[in-house]
């Protein structure tokens, strides 16, 4: 190479690099809160969270390298809120990960938080919702695709979002207050009243004859998972949770609540007729099917306006692909022995004051008195250790750079899909399902499970079988405080979460992990402390007196059949049964005194919940009955 043309060479490559600094944005949203009617799945209108007056929630577009800035106002006058990024690492900006006393205070009526971070290391399909109180059901979500061109493995000629979702006609605050009731005590989640495609029934895709659709199918729902297909179209994976796959060809997908798959569509060069895209309840996670609820819904792709829409694509089996066998299109190959190990049981289980809840190792997820982010960035040293988080957040600290192993065992009987924030993870093992009337639970066991695979399945969020078990992998390699957790949302009311305190030092030293004016402004409003321990104790972190701490157990002999027999009966009437069932025939003048001493009953909670759910008569008799 010549003088001269060495110069054009590294002029030219100053440009690209130039170029590549320059395409960096910032785009800046500026979104309010509020409420609104819509009739989204074409049966009934009902109220919906709006964004800026409107809804859907936007479709957020952005390129890889580029700056965020969401300006979240509460527009609400009577709850708070919050949003997370769906999948993105939010390295070394933690506090904008999004979920309320974790990572941040709440955002209170009337206030504005900063959602600010820069989209580094994420590629592909992600989705944004609340992170609070079931929010995301009433409405507020929204995809959010990192596109990156140059570097994305395969050719496709066009680019489709598609949501997939379960519609309830009643708002979340009231779903919640009849599931979270001592008149459930078997903690049936509410049924949906119909699928949804991209916010609508009925949805209609126009598309182009012999061209390629990168198709990016999002389930933005917040309970069922849900069986994909398009008539006579086969479907290549090339994505799974912003993380590229070697293709796989498959006639259906099966996608959990969360999870993210791109395909690929290639169309006909026909366009004489048009074909049903069928989407399909998994009604093994429904507990009970109503006579009237449509498990099969069918949409459309439409190659030619003037021709008929197609029926219902009816198929033979669900054969669907299997995501433990997606292999990464990076080869990142399977990581070695952990250095630490975190097993968990999951089961579900009433306390003392009725409500049917949800555990891992008998812990039900409890907020603490200071975010827990908080507490890593004010306790100094004392932030290496566990305790200081509290004992009911179900808090683990690991090391930096420790290979992590969560084992999770499945005592409970039905499908869950788990999400941990701020990393994808390797999947080592998932256990096949095991029937709910004639096996027990299968653990993982550590000396006799298949071979891993050589490169594993890389995700966010992956589901465990019923009575099932799965091992999966990570590096802790992103410092910063991350909920583990059941994302069926109602699980998550339940407290089926747990928090990783992933490099506690690293957290404390890097800049930008300090918390923002907005952040400290959000706390400040709502009166929730910044620094402190779970209780909230600046002086000594190890005092955790005061700390929030779940319901009592039942104690052994006040049976779950005595919290039934609670919903039939008013409190005295409660009592008695109760007393009955525990003391059998004693002197019953001061029995409801001795129960309320002994059992350390919750009088209050007993009383509300009783005087809460008498506009609701007729429901929780048809849901104990179904069990
Ligand atoms: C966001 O919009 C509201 C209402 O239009 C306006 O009052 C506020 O100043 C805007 N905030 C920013 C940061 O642009
Ligand atoms: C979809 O089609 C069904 C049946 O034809 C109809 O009842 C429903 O109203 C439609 N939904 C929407 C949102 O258009
Ligand atoms: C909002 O959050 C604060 C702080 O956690 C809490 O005290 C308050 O009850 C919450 N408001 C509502 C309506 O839940
Ligand atoms: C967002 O964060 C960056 C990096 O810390 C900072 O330079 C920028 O000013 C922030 N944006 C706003 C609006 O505060
Ligand atoms: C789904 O809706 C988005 C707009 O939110 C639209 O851009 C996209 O084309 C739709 N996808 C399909 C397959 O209909
Ligand atoms: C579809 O048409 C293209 C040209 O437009 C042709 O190259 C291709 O072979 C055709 N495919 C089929 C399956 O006929
Ligand atoms: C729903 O779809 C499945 C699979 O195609 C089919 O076997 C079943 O008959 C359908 N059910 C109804 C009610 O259409
Ligand atoms: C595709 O997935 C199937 C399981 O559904 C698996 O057996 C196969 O090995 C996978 N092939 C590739 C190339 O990933
Ligand atoms: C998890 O459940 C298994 C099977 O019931 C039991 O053997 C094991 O002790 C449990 N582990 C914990 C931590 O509860
Ligand atoms: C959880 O509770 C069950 C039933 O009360 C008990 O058998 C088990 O040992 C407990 N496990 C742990 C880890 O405390
Ligand atoms: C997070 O950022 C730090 C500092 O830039 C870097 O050392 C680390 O590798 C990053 N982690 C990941 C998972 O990208
Ligand atoms: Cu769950």
């Amino acid at each position: 190479m010549n003088s001269v043309s060495r110069w054009i060479a590294l002029t030219y490559s100053t440009l690209v690099l130039t170029a590549t600094l320059v395409r960096a944005e910032t785009h800046v949203f500026n979104w309010t809160t509020g409420w609104g009617t819509y009739n989204v799945d074409g049966t009934k209108e009902r109220p919906v969270i709006t964004c800026n007056g409107e809804w859907p929630w936007p479709d957020v577009t952005v390129n890889k390298g580029d700056r965020v800035e969401v300006y979240l106002n509460n527009g609400f006058d009577d709850r708070n809120t919050s949003l997370h990024f769906h999948g993105l690492f939010q390295n070394g900006t933690n506090q904008m990960d999004g979920p309320n006393m974790v990572v941040q205070c709440p955002i209170g009526p009337g206030d504005t938080f900063l959602y600010n971070f820069t989209v580094e290391d994420n590629v592909g399909t992600y989705w944004y919702h609340s992170h609070t109180a079931g929010q995301y059901q009433d409405g507020m979500r929204g995809t959010f695709v990192v596109q990156d061109k140059d570097d994305f493995p395969y050719d496709y000629d066009e680019d489709v979002v598609l949501q997939l979702g379960e519609w309830y006609h009643d708002v979340t605050d009231v779903l919640h207050h009849q599931f979270l009731s001592v008149y459930n005590p078997t903690g049936a989640e509410p049924i949906p009243q119909n699928l949804i495609m991209n916010n609508t029934r009925n949805n209609t895709w126009h598309v182009q004859p012999d061209t390629t659709y990168l198709l990016r199918l999002v389930n933005t729902g917040g309970f069922v998972s849900q069986y994909f297909w398009i008539e006579d179209h086969e479907m290549e994976v090339v994505e799974v949770d912003g993380v590229y796959t070697d293709r796989n060809t498959t006639n259906m997908i099966y996608i959990t609540t969360a999870q993210r798959y791109s395909v690929l569509v290639h169309t006909k060069n026909s366009t004489d007729r048009n074909y049903a895209v069928m989407q399909k309840f998994d009604d093994t996670m429904l507990d009970k099917l109503p006579a009237d609820l449509q498990l099969n819904t069918t949409n459309y792709m439409v190659y030619n306006a003037d021709a008929e829409l197609p029926d219902e694509d009816v198929v033979d089996e669900l054969d669907f692909l299997d995501d433990f066998y997606l292999v990464p299109y990076n080869k990142v190959e399977a990581l070695g022995d952990p250095d630490y190990r975190i097993t968990v049981n999951v089961s579900m289980d009433n306390l003392i004051n009725g409500i049917n809840y949800a555990f891992f190792n008998n812990l039900t997820y409890v907020v603490p008195k200071v975010p827990t982010l908080m507490t890593a960035l004010s306790a100094g040293e004392d932030a290496v250790n566990a305790e200081v988080y509290g004992s009911n957040t179900h808090s683990y600290v690991l090391g930096k750079d420790e290979i992590v192993e969560i084992v999770l065992n499945n005592l409970d009987s039905g499908t869950h899909p788990f999400h941990l924030h701020g990393h994808v993870f390797q999947t080592m093992v998932r256990d096949v399902a095991y029937d709910a009337d004639t096996d027990v639970p299968h653990p993982y066991q550590e000396d006799d499970h298949p071979a891993f695979p050589e490169y594993p399945m890389l995700r966010d969020t992956i589901y465990v079988r019923p009575q099932s078990n799965f091992v999966i992998r990570f590096k802790a390699d992103n410092p910063g405080v991350w909920f583990f957790h059941c994302h069926i949302e109602w699980h998550l009311t339940q407290g089926l979460a747990f928090v990783l305190i992933e490099d506690p030092q690293g957290i404390q030293e890097r800049s930008s992990q300090q918390l923002t004016e907005s952040s400290i402004n959000a706390c400040k409003s709502l009166g929730v402390p910044f620094e402190g321990n779970a209780a909230g104790n600046t002086d000594d972190y190890m005092n955790l007196k005061g700390e929030n701490v779940q319901e009592k157990f039942i104690p052994s002999g006040f049976t779950a059949k005595g919290i039934v027999a609670m919903t039939f009966s008013c409190l005295a009437a409660v009592l008695g049964l109760v007393a009955i069932a525990v003391y059998g025939l004693m002197d019953l003048s001061n029995i409801e005194e001795k129960v309320i001493n002994e059992l350390d009953l919750d009088v209050d909670q007993v009383v509300a919940a009783d005087s809460n759910t008498e506009d609701n008569e007729s429901e929780p008799k048809r849901r104990i009955n179904s069990d």
